[in-house]
């Protein structure tokens, strides 16, 4: 149960990082649609470029994935007028909390984290700082709009277990309850969408293989094929999901099915269970261009203006900032930091 001192408020964000991918649909994007249109919640989404730039980006294509990953909102169905949409870097109290959160979490804390041994790799000493900070970044992103709620994939909950381990001990250090312990919603068939060439490894942006993932922007006939060509056993679909244990590959086939279906798993299996994936395959296909075209094509025509994406993102940073420069401020008097006065 969240806090009913706080509005409840959603915040979430994507990496504009290139290749938005149906893991990122289905795991967030297509969730951040469904809170906007729960009405239950405002809801604030965000390109995160400041995060992005944790590992090196060209800015020339920094800037197209920007623009296009907030056409790829819009085109799933986020409208700028009922959330606020934003990137990043043009709501400076981001940053700016960030840095107080520095100074709470711990770097045992930090390096803890699995994105961060993941990503770092073996050479940690080579990474950015930024890498080892994100999380940081991360629980500023949040809590710098007091939000309650934060819809993720499943790979981000250890970030969000530490945004309230950050939160608690802001609120405890300096004996006040300001900041909320926000609640990740990791909810649905695909928290975690697969790669289709290795059913054990998360479907990613940064996989060098393009086979591996469905990418947003890719056309009717190249979703068909990596579909057909995605890797699977060679038994036919049990028709209980008991039967999907130790088949990861059969497993992520169906969930993402039944999500692209809004169908449970287990009328999924009902339908398709003792069938091939000879005729798995083509019916998921068909359904997945059916639901991803319309969003690749109105993605495409909306990057045809970009000014008009870029009046959008500097709209939503001067609604984004009548919360944040207030919530900031009020941080910086709770930590003993003179505020400016009237000259
Ligand atoms: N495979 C996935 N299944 C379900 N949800 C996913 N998300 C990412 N991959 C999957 C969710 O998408 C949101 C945005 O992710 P992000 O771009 O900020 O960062 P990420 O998790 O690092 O995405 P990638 O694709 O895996 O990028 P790289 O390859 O750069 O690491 C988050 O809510 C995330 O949970």
């Amino acid at each position: 149960m969240s806090d009913p001192k706080f509005t409840p408020r959603v915040f979430s964000g994507i990496q504009p990082s290139g290749n938005l991918h149906l893991g990122n649909y289905l795991g967030a994007l297509k969730r951040f649609v469904d809170m906007q249109d729960q009405g239950a919640f405002e809801t604030v989404y965000c390109m995160v470029d400041l995060h992005a730039i944790t590992v090196w980006q060209e800015p020339r294509d920094l800037r197209h994935a920007t623009r296009e990953l907030c056409a790829g909102f819009i085109a799933a169905g986020i409208d700028p007028e009922r959330s606020i949409l934003i990137n990043q870097s043009q709501v400076p109290e981001h940053a700016q909390l960030a840095w107080v959160f520095n100074c709470v979490a711990r770097m045992g804390w930090m390096g803890r984290m699995t994105q961060w041994k993941e990503k770092s790799g073996r050479n940690a000493e080579a990474a950015s700082l930024g890498l080892f900070a994100y999380p940081s970044l991360m629980a500023a992103d949040i809590l710098v709009y007091h939000a309650t709620h934060v819809p993720v994939g499943e790979d981000q909950k250890q970030h969000l277990e530490l945004t309230r381990d950050i939160a608690a001990k802001f609120n405890h250090d300096y004996g006040v309850d300001f900041f909320p312990l926000t609640e990740p919603v990791i909810e649905g068939a695909a928290t975690r969408v697969m790669s289709l060439r290795d059913g054990s490894r998360k479907m990613s942006k940064s996989d060098p293989s393009d086979q591996s993932r469905i990418n947003m922007s890719d056309d009717a006939d190249t979703i068909a094929r990596k579909i057909r060509r995605a890797r699977t056993d060679s038994e036919p679909l049990p028709s209980e999901a008991r039967g999907l244990e130790h088949r990861p590959e059969a497993r992520n086939l169906v969930n993402i099915y039944a999500a692209l279906a809004d169908r449970p798993v287990d009328r999924v299996l009902a339908e398709f269970g003792g069938r091939p994936f000879s005729e798995f395959k083509p019916q998921l296909a068909d359904l997945a261009v059916a639901r991803l075209a319309p969003i690749s094509a109105e993605m495409a025509r909306l990057m045809d203006n970009e000014d008009e994406i870029d009046r959008i993102l500097s709209r939503g940073a001067a609604r984004a900032r009548e919360i944040t420069a207030p919530v900031l401020r009020a941080t910086y008097d709770i930590i003993g930091m003179v505020g400016p006065k009237r000259i």
